[in-house]
């Protein structure tokens, strides 16, 4: 943030598409297709711009690119790929200004949301191309009987489709491409419709990368577009980012062919738990509890929607906890100033308005934030609720929207139960002080991302390896190292040394 402090709106230079953006196939934007949707700033709810919706054909058209590209991408090698990976790295930093208004007017991102997203798109991309070097720079020797040689290499499957949501419209759409290029496969991208133009700028700046004409093309639309991909024939994995339905739709759509077992590598949603005993520290639980729930307005899969809280404390904890929502500004993403912006659009506010209007009839309000004013954009006050039951949290709020639990002394198990019967299984924390309370916790809970006495999102690639499993994804996870092998086949080699003579080196293996 200091270094933004001269900048009184991030969104000065922002420069909207002169044309409708369209699809880009081969390095070129496809321009043939008709029918356009808006592109609108959900700061302002104006529109600053349109795209052009990708029919079944140019789907098919950018298929067929990716699938010539293949032929030679697919053949080059592994420290070659991560070359054009890190130089890409390099450009997305040398064009973070860009990013951050971009983020700020197609997003509603904040500026500590929009450095995150630029930080974790860079990273994601050196991180693959280590992978990539790694794990796909040769043949990995194993120990067969004597008079034969035998090993094992990851290569790469072919053309992945890449289906990336709004909510971290660089870093997950960066995140997904980079790991089927990184692996040697090309793509066939579809960002969110609400997010398309920073996809559209992140596309051409792989120009500057050096990377081959046709490695990643881009579609545009909403789901008539993505089924048109996802059930084409020509495509050989499918990487997705966004909700358990459409996830569960995908998985259908791809066992209904009849050719290539397609595999689905899916990141859905989260009824993401926090459990506090009363042993935690008040300032750290109250901070956290806010980061988890309250920033970007609690559009991540990873957000905080369930607190549990030891009911010896809890009064005390939630006028913390409240202190602390009503510290963070709510307002123009584009304001270094601004902590928590809007939500992405009208759909997303009037749905969680619906799930506040339902809550608040029920008698369950603790507190209510404020929305900016003088903004017409799609602003959703923070919410606080109290539920009465540990399970009653049955579906998933996507935004900033808190429900509490009180629990009692004995009650850790079935509150760690009520977590498990979710199905979900994304991330889960506990604060507390009681010396082997993780070790007790951790094999009891099923969630992918684990935070003990912090808060709950921005999972650092590399680091802190995320996804989950159950209703709210496949594995593996991004920013780990299995990950890129899910985007690979695998192929083991068995080769007769004696055959040659017992010269192994005369047999010679591309
Ligand atoms: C998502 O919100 O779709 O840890 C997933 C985090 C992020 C979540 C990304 N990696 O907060």
């Amino acid at each position: 943030k200091p270094v933004l402090d001269h900048v009184a709106k991030v969104t000065a230079d922002f420069t909207p598409p002169s044309q409708p953006i369209a699809a880009i196939i081969n390095g070129k934007e496809e321009r043939g297709d008709k029918e356009t949707s808006p592109l609108l700033n959900p700061t302002t709810g104006e529109e600053f711009g349109s795209m052009l919706i990708s029919s079944p054909e140019t789907v098919d058209k950018a298929v067929k690119a990716a699938r010539d590209a293949f032929q030679t991408w697919g053949r080059t090698e592994a420290e070659d790929r991560a070359l054009y990976l890190t130089r890409y790295a390099d450009i997305l930093e040398q064009n973070m200004d860009r990013f951050f208004s971009l983020c700020a007017v197609e997003a509603g991102k904040t500026i500590d949301d929009a450095v995150a997203e630029v930080r974790e798109a860079a990273d994601f991309c050196r991180y693959y191309a280590l992978q990539a070097e790694k794990q796909m720079g040769g043949r990995i020797e194993l120990d067969g009987p004597t008079g034969q040689r035998d090993s094992w290499q990851l290569e790469p499957r072919g053309i992945f489709a890449c289906i990336s949501p709004w909510n971290f419209p660089l870093a997950i759409f960066i995140g997904q491409v980079t790991a089927a290029l990184a692996a040697g496969n090309t793509v066939v991208a579809k960002p969110a419709e609400q997010t398309p133009y920073i996809a559209h700028v992140a596309v051409e700046l792989m120009k500057q990368a050096g990377f081959p004409d046709g490695v990643c093309n881009l579609v545009l639309g909403e789901g008539e577009t993505g089924k048109a991909l996802v059930e084409h024939d020509d495509i050989n994995g499918v990487c997705f980012t966004g909700s358990t339905a459409t996830a569960h739709a995908i998985n259908r759509a791809l066992a209904a062919k009849d050719g290539p077992i397609t595999p689905l590598i899916a990141e859905t949603g989260g009824i993401n738990a926090l459990v506090v005993d009363s042993t935690a520290l008040p300032e750290q639980v109250a901070d956290d509890v806010v980061t988890s729930a309250f920033q970007s307005s609690g559009q991540r899969c990873s957000a905080l929607r369930i607190l549990y809280l030891q009911d010896d404390v809890a009064d005390d904890m939630l006028e913390m906890i409240i202190g602390a929502a009503e510290a963070r500004r709510f307002g123009d993403p584009s304001d270094p100033k601004t902590d928590i912006g809007p939500v992405i659009d009208k759909e997303a506010m009037d749905n969680l308005q619906a799930h506040a209007d339902k809550m608040e009839k029920q008698g369950r309000l603790v507190w209510k934030g404020k929305t900016p004013e003088g903004l017409s954009g799609t602003f959703m006050a923070p919410h606080i609720f109290e539920l009465d039951a540990l399970d009653a949290l049955k579906t998933e709020a996507f935004g900033p929207i808190l429900h509490v639990v009180r629990w009692k002394n004995d009650q850790l198990d079935q509150v760690l139960e009520a977590v498990n019967a979710t199905g979900y299984g994304l991330t889960f924390g506990i604060h507390s002080r009681i010396d082997g309370i993780a070790d007790y916790v951790l094999p009891r809970v099923k969630a992918g991302n684990i935070y003990v006495n912090r808060n709950i999102i921005g999972a650092i690639v590399g680091v802190q390896p995320f996804g989950g499993a159950g209703l709210s994804g496949t594995g593996p996870k991004a920013g780990g190292p299995n990950y890129l092998q899910r985007f690979c086949e695998e192929k083991a080699v068995s080769v007769n040394t004696a055959a040659a003579g017992g010269n192994a080196s005369l047999i010679a293996l591309a």
